[in-house]
């Protein structure tokens, strides 16, 4: 090549460079960068709900805000979220109310069995509970988002076929949901969702009950084989945020969070619905896990065992001065208002 034209390609180079660096659409720098922990592991439905929200928080604050996210209990555990967070060590954190039941007696109710179909119905019942008796034990963070698990269900190593085959068995569950699996005579072994993976490996426990998009999320297919639909109680989960974080942020940030409260839960109820049907699929296919149905006989023995759960609630509530009546009737209300 010519000189000359060596000189030309080089100067037009530049130019375009320059010109790039100009044109380039500018990316902002977050004014705000908020933490989110979760503790069970990305694929699963806490943290899909999580990723859901950071993409709609950044893309409607139009890039003001970024949302850094950290599941598997990486910045905190199941256990701890709730603390955490108003302790400042996470921003927002997304936490299973259930763990805690002594905690969260007004919205652990959701958790007992009252009849909740599904997790849309259960995200919306929550919801309105939550916005009517406005529970003590969240004054110190703001609530972002409230929803519910699909109801639970046994999976299980060997097959539960009636009553007789769950006594004795050591099966996972916590809060209301270890309760049930005493009273139907099962051995319970509380632990987070977070450690049983490890329980089921080590023979620890031969199941647990629990919503079924478990079985593909955790892969808990490949071990348990067997699912007996008993469809009982559904897990209530809070996403909250630290308080002080909260009253920092501008008031057009606050709008979009606000916005997205009610959208945010609906969304999560609808999302974990439908990865259920999807994941039960899924396991027939590829572990061939054989679903067993309860006659109408058999389930009723179930049920009746259940009964006195709601009754332990009830003294339980009325023993810290709460209405419990009230409360189970607005749940049942609101079930009807809001089930498809
Ligand atoms: N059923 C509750 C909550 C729960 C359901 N699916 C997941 C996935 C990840 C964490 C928790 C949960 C439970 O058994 O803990």
């Amino acid at each position: 090549m010519k000189r000359w034209m060596r000189c030309r390609v080089a100067i037009g180079l530049a130019t375009a460079i320059g010109l790039a660096a100009v044109l380039a659409p500018a990316v902002p720098a977050a004014e705000i960068t908020l933490s989110y922990a979760n503790f069970p592991p990305a694929p699963t439905f806490p943290c899909v709900q999580m990723e859901r929200w950071k993409t709609e928080v950044e893309k409607r604050t139009a890039g003001k805000v970024a949302v850094n996210t950290f599941p598997g209990g990486t910045l905190l555990g199941a256990k701890e979220m709730m603390d955490g967070v108003i302790a400042g060590q996470a921003d927002i954190g997304c936490l299973c109310m259930a763990y805690q039941p002594g905690r969260f007696v007004v919205t652990n109710a959701t958790g007992l069995p009252v009849g909740i179909p599904d997790a849309r119905t259960g995200s919306l019942v929550l919801l309105d509970l939550f916005n009517k008796y406005k529970p003590e034990e969240f004054a110190k963070v703001k609530v972002l988002a409230l929803f519910t698990t699909a109801q639970s269900n046994i999976m299980s190593k060997v097959p539960v076929r009636s009553l007789e085959d769950l006594q004795g068995l050591s099966l996972r569950g916590s809060g209301p949901a270890a309760q049930i699996l005493g009273a139907l005579g099962a051995n319970p072994v509380g632990m987070p969702m977070s450690d049983t993976p490890e329980a089921l490996q080590k023979g620890v426990i031969k199941g647990l009950l629990s919503s079924l998009e478990v079985l593909k999320d955790f892969k808990f297919a490949e071990t348990c084989r067997y699912v007996t639909l008993i469809d009982t109680v559904i897990y209530p989960f809070a996403v909250v945020m630290n308080m002080d974080r909260w009253n920092s942020l501008p008031a057009d940030v606050k709008q979009v969070m606000e916005d997205l409260i009610a959208e945010q839960s609906e969304w999560t109820g609808v999302y974990m619905d439908n990865h259920v049907k999807e994941s039960v699929e899924w396991s027939k296919e590829t572990y061939e896990v054989e679903v067993i149905s309860l006659d109408a006989a058999e389930k009723a023995r179930w049920d009746e065992r259940l009964k006195p759960m709601t009754d332990k609630w009830i003294a339980e509530a009325k023993a810290k001065g709460l209405p419990a009546e009230e409360i189970l009737a607005d749940i049942r209300a609101a079930v009807e208002k809001h089930r498809k």
